[in-house]
């Protein structure tokens, strides 16, 4: 019988408790801390952010599953356990909503809302046109599982789709750029850019001053990946200077960003709770079970994660 520590301050136990008894009474599911007297009756985890050096007190892990697509809160952890396999939920809800979240934040900016949103407040009534999705390039960076659905989605209303990922790819109607020296190609051209990276040493602080201003001037930045993807101040510098012409910020360097964040403040930033895509537990439980499965079966588990990547 897998016993299954759960981890996360943020994910309600109580929903993946009844996910598990309805798809495998056989787990035993036990919330960290006040479930676990005893770290080396535990086999499996699911987590999200666990606190540093929790994992590497349980000396029987046999899997390490991620409660969300991203990693970075777990490879952060310098005890992790590193012989045990990590993966990662890639669930098709998941991908859904993280398509919404484009498709919403890329619509409105390319319908120029964020000017519309200052007229209103100044009950300016003054008509400007946005050009067809035809004319405008959305330029992705991360064509991962996510990264990808959400490009698909975007050529299907008509937008010119450009992706940035380490190796080059191939999908109807997007313009693949690769690596270093595929990225400032892309840039060039690139109306409204969405990241959906991981955070890794290779991407920390990528979306600086120097990116920003490779971008025509008056592009528009959407950050579903991680804050510490995005230089703050640069973006706050590029938007005085009309760089950039408006934001949708779903993640950041501290969260729940704080109340002083001159983030708040600025008319031209869409800030969201870090909600842009979250696992549900009634989808992604069956997703967990497989991968526990495989693993007691001797094989390895679905999208494990390449720690020597880090994603
Ligand atoms: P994947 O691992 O499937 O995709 C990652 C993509 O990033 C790949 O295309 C990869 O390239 C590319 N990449 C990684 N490092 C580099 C680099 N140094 N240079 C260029 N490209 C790079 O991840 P997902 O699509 O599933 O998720 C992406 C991220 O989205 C997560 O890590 C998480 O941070 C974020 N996320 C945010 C959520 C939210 O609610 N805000 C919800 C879920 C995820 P290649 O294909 O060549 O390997
Ligand atoms: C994730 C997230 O990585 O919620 O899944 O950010």
């Amino acid at each position: 019988m897998p016993h299954l520590l759960f981890a996360s301050r943020i994910d309600k136990a109580g929903h993946w408790r009844e996910s598990f008894q309805r798809l495998a009474p056989d787990i035993e599911m036990r919330v960290w801390p006040d479930e676990v007297d005893d770290l080396a009756q535990i086999d499996c985890a699911l987590v999200w952010n666990p606190p540093a050096g929790l994992l590497a007190r349980a000396p029987n892990l046999r899997l390490i599953q991620s409660l969300g697509a991203g990693v970075d809160g777990l490879l952060s952890d310098p005890d992790l356990p590193r012989h045990v396999p990590v993966a990662r939920v890639v669930d098709p809800l998941l991908t859904q909503c993280m398509i919404e979240y484009v498709v919403l934040h890329t619509l409105y900016h390319h319908r120029l809302m964020p000017m519309f949103a200052r007229q209103q407040a100044a009950a300016l009534w003054h008509e400007t046109i946005a050009p067809p999705a035809q004319k405008r390039t959305v330029g992705i960076l991360g064509l991962g599982e996510l990264g990808t659905a959400s490009a698909q989605a975007l050529t299907a209303l008509g937008f010119r789709v450009a992706g940035w990922s380490r190796r080059p790819k191939e999908f109807p109607g997007v313009t693949s750029f690769s690596g270093a020296s595929g990225l400032p190609e892309m840039l060039a051209q690139t109306d409204i850019l969405v990241c959906m990276l991981p955070l890794t040493g290779e991407t920390e602080d990528i979306l600086d001053a120097r990116l920003l201003g490779q971008l025509p001037a008056g592009a528009s930045l959407i950050n579903c990946g991680r804050g510490r993807h995005l230089v703050d101040a640069d973006l706050l510098a590029a938007l005085d200077s009309g760089q950039i012409a408006g934001a949708s910020l779903d993640v950041f360097r501290q969260e729940p960003l704080p109340a002083d964040h001159p983030f708040w403040a600025r008319s031209e930033i869409v800030i969201t709770p870090h909600v842009a895509s979250i696992s549900d537990p009634q989808s992604t439980a069956a997703f967990v079970v497989e991968n526990i499965r495989r693993v007691w079966a001797g094989k390895p588990p679905l999208h494990q994660v390449d720690l020597s990547k880090g994603y």
